[in-house]
């Protein structure tokens, strides 16, 4: 199997399915693309993804992109850790929940890149409309977030370490979030696969 992920490890998508993949305790290789240097675009690239999109996964003639259908397909190829709950309407809710961050709260997305994660450094104050989303975010965060939790679901899915990413992207930029918010943040940062991709080696760009 391979994984073609963005060569700075900044994609919070590649993250997703990185992290999947490392839970599983699959055996993959990484294979970096050049955002910067449009190699999404190239032909051998487009010859694997049709979105022109990192990830991909790729399973000998087999192609995946889209980030949750690949973690769909690595949560229903592999056993081992669960990335989904078993219960039927806890997986539709991390489903829902992974959909809305992929599909949402675009003002956050734009005013907090991952950059800040991975690189750190200082940031303008957010707009109102990003405030706006970032409220957004942590209402819904409190309302499924069981008090003094620190899963979703009572126990880890991929849609801890997705919102998690979410809401780090606030967290360490320094903006105002509620406490057991950045706690379950900062708890969910701390498991070993998603360790593993903070620890990759960036260059700034
Ligand atoms: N919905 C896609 C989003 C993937 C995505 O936006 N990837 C970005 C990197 S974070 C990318 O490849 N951008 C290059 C481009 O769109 O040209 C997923 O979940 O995999």
């Amino acid at each position: 199997m391979k994984l073609f992920v963005d060569s700075n490890f900044l994609s919070p998508y590649a993250m997703s399915a990185f992290v999947a993949l490392t839970e599983k305790l699959a055996v993959f290789e990484i294979v970096p693309i050049n955002l910067a240097q449009g190699e999404h675009r190239s032909a051998p690239y487009a010859a694997l993804s049709s979105t022109l999109r990192v990830p991909t996964l790729t399973d000998g003639g087999f192609h995946l992109s889209e980030s949750s259908a690949i973690c769909e397909f690595i949560e229903d190829s592999f056993p081992g850790t669960s990335l989904y709950p078993k219960d039927l309407q806890q997986k539709a809710k991390a489903r829902e929940i992974q959909a809305w961050l992929r599909s949402d709260l675009m003002p956050i997305r734009q005013q907090r890149p991952t950059e800040v994660i991975f690189f750190g450094g200082a940031h303008p104050p957010l707009s109102e409309e990003a405030q706006a989303a970032a409220s957004k975010l942590f209402t819904a965060v409190e309302n499924v977030l069981p008090e003094g939790a620190d899963s979703l679901f009572g126990i880890w899915s991929i849609a801890d370490t997705d919102l998690a990413l979410m809401l780090n992207r606030l967290v360490l930029a320094g903006d105002k979030v509620p406490p057991r918010l950045v706690a379950y943040a900062q708890a969910q940062w701390q498991r070993p696969s998603v360790q593993e991709w903070v620890n990759m080696h960036r260059t700034a760009q």
